[in-house]
Formats: C-alpha cells, sequence, structure tokens
C-alpha cells in the first residue's frame, strides 16, 4: 500500500496533469515541494516562468508578492496553497509612503525590489531582483534613485555605484539573524569553506564573506567553483538544490535561524489541497495591475 506521502505526490501530479498546471517553487521551499514542482527558481527565473508559460493555470508555491507578479505577468489564474504566506519585508513599504517620497525627491527613479506589494510597484518605474539590482540600477537614466523596500540589497547596490540612493529602511527579518560572530564560528568550525551571503544580509555580514549573491547566483558559482565546501548565509531552502545538484560538495548553513516561516507553510498536503479544491485564485486589484505589470515588464526586457 502506498504510504501517505507517495500517495499525496501521485494525487498531485494527477491534478496537475488533468488541470493543466505549472507547478513554480522558489528556491527556500522545502525539500517535498521543490522536488514536485516544474520548475524551482529565484524570482527573476519564475517571473520569466510565468510570463511564457502556455499552460493554463500556475500554482505558486512561495510567498505573497511572488504569487502577484505571476498573476500580473502571466494574466493567468494563480492559485496559492497557502494565502497567509506573505513577505514581512514586502509588508514595510506602502503605496501611501512611497507616494509621500515621491514628492521629497522628484528628480529620484523609483527602483522597487520585486519583494513588494503591487500596489508598491505601480508606482515605481521599474522592478529589480537580487539577481539584476546593480544592472537595473546602472540603466535607469537618472542619477537619484529611491530603492525599496529593502535598505540590505540597497546599500550593497549604493557601494557599487556613484548614483545617490535613498534607501527605505526594510530588511528581511530572516537573513537579519545573521551576525558577524556566526560567520566567525562557521569559519572556525570549517575553515577551508567559502563564505557565501545574501545582499539582504546586513553590511557588516557582507563585508565577511567571500561573495554577496542571490540563490540563482550562489547556484551558479557553486557549480563553477573550485571549493569542497561552502558556508551558506541564507534561507535554508537553498541547501536542497545545492546538495542535490553537488553531490561532491559540502555545505554548512552559517546560522540555525536562516529559516522563513512564511515559506515552510506550503507543504504537500496544502499543494495537494490547492489543486484537488481549486483554492482561491489571487486577485490584483485592476487599479495597480497594469502599473506594476509595466514596471515588470521593463525589468523583464533588460534581463
Ligand atoms: O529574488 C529572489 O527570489 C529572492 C527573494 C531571493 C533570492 O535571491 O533568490
Amino acid at each position: 500500500m502506498l504510504d501517505r506521502q507517495d500517495w499525496l505526490q501521485e494525487e498531485i501530479l494527477r491534478f496537475k496533469r488533468e488541470k493543466d498546471v505549472l507547478i513554480l517553487a522558489h528556491n527556500y521551499q522545502i525539500p517535498e515541494v521543490q522536488d514536485i514542482a516544474d520548475i524551482v527558481g529565484d524570482s527573476l527565473e519564475l517571473s520569466l516562468q510565468a510570463a511564457n508559460t502556455q499552460r493554463a493555470r500556475i500554482v505558486f508555491c512561495g510567498v505573497y508578492f511572488m504569487a502577484e507578479t505571476a498573476r500580473i505577468l502571466s494574466r493567468k489564474p494563480v492559485l496559492m496553497p497557502v494565502e497567509s504566506a506573505g513577505c514581512p519585508l514586502a509588508n514595510m513599504a506602502t503605496a501611501e509612503a512611497l507616494r509621500q517620497w515621491k514628492v521629497e525627491h522628484p528628480q529620484a527613479a523609483v527602483v522597487a525590489y520585486i519583494n513588494s506589494s503591487a500596489a508598491v510597484k505601480a508606482l515605481s518605474d521599474i522592478v529589480c531582483t537580487s539577481a539584476n539590482a546593480l544592472k537595473i540600477v546602472q540603466t535607469v537614466p537618472q542619477n537619484e534613485v529611491i530603492f525599496l523596500p529593502d535598505q540590505g540589497l540597497g546599500s550593497w547596490i549604493a557601494e557599487q555605484t556613484d548614483k545617490q540612493l535613498w534607501l527605505w529602511p526594510g530588511f528581511c527579518p530572516t537573513h537579519y539573524h545573521l551576525v558577524p560572530n556566526d560567520l566567525a564560528r562557521a569559519r572556525q568550525l570549517h575553515p577551508s569553506a567559502k563564505v557565501l551571503v545574501h545582499p539582504e544580509c546586513r553590511h557588516e555580514v557582507r563585508a565577511l564573506a567571500d561573495a554577496v549573491l542571490g540563490t540563482g547566483g550562489m547556484l551558479r558559482l557553486v557549480h563553477t567553483d573550485p571549493a569542497a565546501a561552502f558556508i551558506v548565509g541564507t534561507e535554508e531552502g537553498l541547501l536542497h538544490r545545492l546538495r542535490k545538484e553537488n553531490p561532491g560538495k559540502e555545505f554548512f548553513l552559517a546560522s540555525p535561524l536562516l529559516l522563513c516561516p512564511n515559506m515552510k507553510k506550503t507543504d504537500l498536503a496544502s499543494l495537494h489541497r490547492c489543486l484537488a479544491e481549486n483554492c482561491t485564485q489571487i486577485e490584483v486589484p485592476s487599479e495597480v495591475e497594469e502599473g506594476a505589470r509595466r514596471a515588470l515588464e521593463r525589468m523583464l526586457s533588460i534581463s
């Protein structure tokens, strides 16, 4: 007899075929969800897949702003197994506050990190992800840039450009758990390992790393880098792909606190329920949809 996990997997695959669904999963999802998804990736990769899919509908395993982005770009029904899976960083910037900030800096371009609401994207000139933020900031014609909502990624970009960046004081609570002492301890335990950290980390943490990269960049670097061991300073879900795709290499999480509770809300049971019962579709208010799509499509056109 099939055990529960095997049964859930078979049923998910059956519903996926019957309902012509594309299952997208972010790199931070739990291993069982990553393994059953059609595509696993970072926001940029998943946005491109959503924009180009021929499937009838999308089930997005990630957090709310990602499903909202998939809905805007694909114009297709997008379902999310657990709608309460939000992003505290995205919730730190409101459209109302951005409106006021634009009045204070009328010459500035607005670059919104993809970890933001559709309403914030709609008021922005262009969107960026951790994979393309520097390129996007360099591409906008203005020398002044309002960058929101992540001050970690924003300050990382500010260190690499001559442009004047106005940074919103938002932060990712998960990446902010990582502190310099964690890296010192991890280096002591694994002296030959390379340290990779995410740009959402604090400045003091980034300064101690061997490389600062988004999840897609970390995956690419590890494939080609001769090092045999890596200390990883991002959400622990990425370790599943790193280990699966690099069986000869070792990976150590830089801190046990690098765990996003929202990314862990989706599991096989909630994914199955979503497919079986057609859970609620993500709705984007019509007054923001077009503006957010324009800012997202600008990003895709130069990525
Ligand atoms: O861009 C993304 O997907 C996020 C939020 C993190 C990363 O680096 O993949």
